[in-house]
């Protein structure tokens, strides 16, 4: 699995399996185009849950400030994680093959009160990586510029899709 390893990590990126690796990486992707350094892990909340446990438990102590959790079916790797740790967790339902992600999606979302998980949709890491930038930036006036331009960019960008519209 890639790690970035230029600078302290400040989101770490979970997921079940490899098999959620490139949905994943975008989320990563997007850590990096803001130069925020990620730590990308495959840890199972059922295979290895013990391992998931000293992850997430000692995650804020590692200096991580956002944790991404990615995971398809009975997708509770993003809820059990957010129950060992204080930050905030983003969690990312996988489209999965019978289902698709519609299961990952409800596994997700439905936590219970007091351990909240920041749910997006099914396979959007993207926005996942963005609500995690968004985060960071509360205190990071550098962050706050990098956004405020990417939406610049994101309207620039809408506006001339009407020049596709048929006359
Ligand atoms: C979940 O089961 C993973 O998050 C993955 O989305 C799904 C399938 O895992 P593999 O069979 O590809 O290992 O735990």
């Amino acid at each position: 699995m890639k790690t970035r390893k230029s600078g302290k990590a400040l989101v770490g990126i979970l997921m079940g399996s490899d098999s959620d690796w490139p949905t994943m990486k975008i989320a990563l992707d997007v850590c990096a185009q803001f130069r925020i350094t990620c730590d990308a892990k495959v840890i199972s909340a059922h295979r290895t849950p013990r391992d998931l446990e000293q992850y997430a438990a000692g995650a804020a102590k590692r200096g991580l400030r956002v944790i991404i959790a990615g995971a398809g079916g009975a997708a509770h790797l993003p809820g059990v994680t957010a129950a060992f740790t204080t930050l905030p967790v983003i969690g990312v339902p996988i489209e999965s093959k019978s289902l698709k992600g519609l299961d990952s999606l409800l596994s997700i979302v439905q936590m219970p009160p007091g351990v909240p998980v920041a749910t997006v949709g099914i396979g959007a890491s993207k926005n996942a990586g963005l609500l995690a930038i968004q985060i960071l930036a509360v205190s990071d006036t550098r962050l706050q510029k990098a956004l405020t331009n990417f939406k610049l960019k994101l309207a620039k960008e809408s506006r001339a899709k009407n020049k596709n519209l048929a006359k």
